[in-house]
């Protein structure tokens, strides 16, 4: 079967300022509702969410596939993760965010002390469309299990995957609307921003965000940013360079490249780099691309994703770099065939810029620490992978490398982890989903102090006695001056 793929052709109701401001009026009595639930009632629902995606996801992985034109396996492992995340948020928000006690310390003794993750209320999310269900579920099952309603925005190439999604909750029958979507472009995205939502929780790109982020700054709406990557993939001179070549293949290539955590650039060691590069270059030289179903990855989604890639590859060879697969021959549009370029210059647009597409650089360094420096000097900073056989060498660059997640041996060793935090520093964004930390992303932050007995020492008074006084300056001086 050839896929019926054509973002432009797909329409879908782009509600006015008020039609959005209405549907998050609706959340909010819906989180009402939802955020009175305890922990156990929401898993049950949350489960049962996911149970339903789950056993009627033939259709919704043809939605993604008819939207984004990647192929149906791509579409179906992209659920299968989505739903993975919907279970780890259902099954830990009440172990993550129940109250939990805390030490009073020495001077507030006689206090009881706790801290309460309360639900903010209702979370406006705003999605991209290469991973139309796994991305935003990163926002919807943290924000949902932590006691948020949700108004979901899909990217306007995505609008019924997005919808396929909020239908999936409603035929829950739960009384309320804990999760909607509000179709549209950037200006219903602006109109969500402007809504009262209580956070809102955008993936895209950095350019978008900053306006995401000036709009949520009149009213103080805080915001968690995904805002894409370039990410460095290491291979140190003991390295498998058959497992990294082929995990290579896999970060750079798969989905056609348009993965935020994708791999676009590489940093090999140069005693290893030619070895590498040709069996990089066998991996990825005969990949089938196309709509076909045994495709092995699709068109691009964006139309003008294409000139970006174009521009890229022209930038890079019109600067001294070679390209050992594909070239500007490769750019067919809708389609671009696999392209490895080498030895490009490390401030040209292809290993500076974000290119979200199936092409790759490979740069040789000298040893392990140049790559570091190299992959830590981008403006992103999303995630890196490293290949090596020493597991010294593996921790300095897991610690060294500037960035929110790294992977040792593999690629996108986060994606399936329910427990990681997902995010990155610099221009790929920050605060995080996924994890302990998106539960929390998703929550208000209550301190609560009881007194349980009257103080040793009268220091919160207007009528402070002078000894007691005198132990608070012993106490200074001689506890914490020791
Ligand atoms: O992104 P946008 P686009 C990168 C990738 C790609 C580039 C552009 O490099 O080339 O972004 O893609 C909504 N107020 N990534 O144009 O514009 C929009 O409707 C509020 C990285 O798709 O960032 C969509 O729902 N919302 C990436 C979402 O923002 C606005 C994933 C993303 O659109 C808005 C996708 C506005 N003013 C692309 N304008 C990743 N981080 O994974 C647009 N939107």
């Amino acid at each position: 079967m050839t896929v019926q793929h054509s973002p432009e052709r797909t329409t879908a109701p782009t509600p006015s300022d008020g039609e959005v401001h209405a549907a998050v009026a609706r959340a909010r009595d819906a989180a009402l509702w939802w955020g009175a639930l305890d922990f156990t009632d929401r898993k049950g629902w949350l489960l049962e969410f996911r149970s339903r995606i789950a056993r009627t996801s033939a259709s919704l992985i043809d939605t993604v596939r008819e939207e984004t034109g990647k192929p149906k396996d791509d579409a179906l492992l992209e659920v299968m993760l989505a739903v993975e995340h919907l279970t780890w948020a259902a099954k830990n928000a009440r172990r993550v965010l129940r109250e939990r006690s805390v030490h009073p310390g020495l001077v507030s003794i006689n206090h009881a002390a706790s801290v309460r993750y309360q639900p903010m209320g209702v979370v406006g999310v705003i999605g991209p469309w290469n991973y139309p269900v796994y991305t935003p579920m990163g926002s919807l099952a943290y924000a949902m299990a932590a006691g948020n309603a949700v108004v979901f925005k899909p990217s306007e190439l995505t609008p019924r995957t997005g919808t396929w999604l909020a239908d999936a909750w409603a035929s829950l029958a739960a009384p309320h609307q804990v999760l909607q979507t509000v179709t549209g472009d950037g200006r219903v995205g602006e109109a969500l921003c402007r809504s009262g939502v209580d956070k809102l929780a955008f993936t895209g790109s950095t350019a978008t965000a900053k306006k995401v982020m000036a709009v949520c700054a009149e009213t103080l709406t805080p915001i968690v940013v995904e805002g894409g990557g370039k990410d460095a993939l290491l291979v140190d001179a003991t390295a498998d360079l058959e497992a990294a070549a082929t995990f290579a293949a896999f970060g750079a290539m798969g989905n056609a490249g348009q993965t935020c955590a994708g791999v676009e650039r590489i940093y090999v060691v140069e005693e290893v780099a030619d070895r590498f590069v040709d069996i990089l270059t066998s991996r990825v030289r005969d990949l089938r691309v196309g709509d076909a179903d045994d495709a092995q990855y699709g068109r691009m989604t964006l139309p003008k994703q294409v000139d970006i890639v174009r521009d890229q590859v022209e930038d890079a060879l019109a600067r001294g770099g070679r390209a050992v697969v594909g070239g500007l021959e490769s750019v067919r549009a809708p389609y671009v065939d696999p392209i490895v370029l080498l030895d490009v210059p490390e401030d040209s647009s292809a290993v500076a810029e974000e290119t979200f597409g199936p092409t790759v650089v490979v740069n040789r360094v000298r040893d392990l620490d140049e790559g570091i420096e190299r992959a830590n000097a981008s403006k992103y900073g999303l995630g890196a992978s490293v290949f090596t056989a020493s597991k010294a060498a593996a921790e300095r660059a897991a610690d060294r490398l500037r960035v929110g997640v790294v992977t040792v041996n593999s690629v996108l060793g986060f994606a399936a982890v329910g427990a990681l935090p997902f995010g990155g520093v610099g221009d790929s964004g920050f605060g995080r989903i996924h994890g302990a930390d998106g539960l929390r992303e998703f929550s208000r932050v209550k301190s609560v102090t009881k007194q349980r007995f009257a103080a040793p020492l009268g220091l919160v008074t207007m009528t402070r006695k002078r000894r007691d006084v005198a132990v608070a300056r012993l106490l200074l001086t001689k506890v914490y001056g020791r």
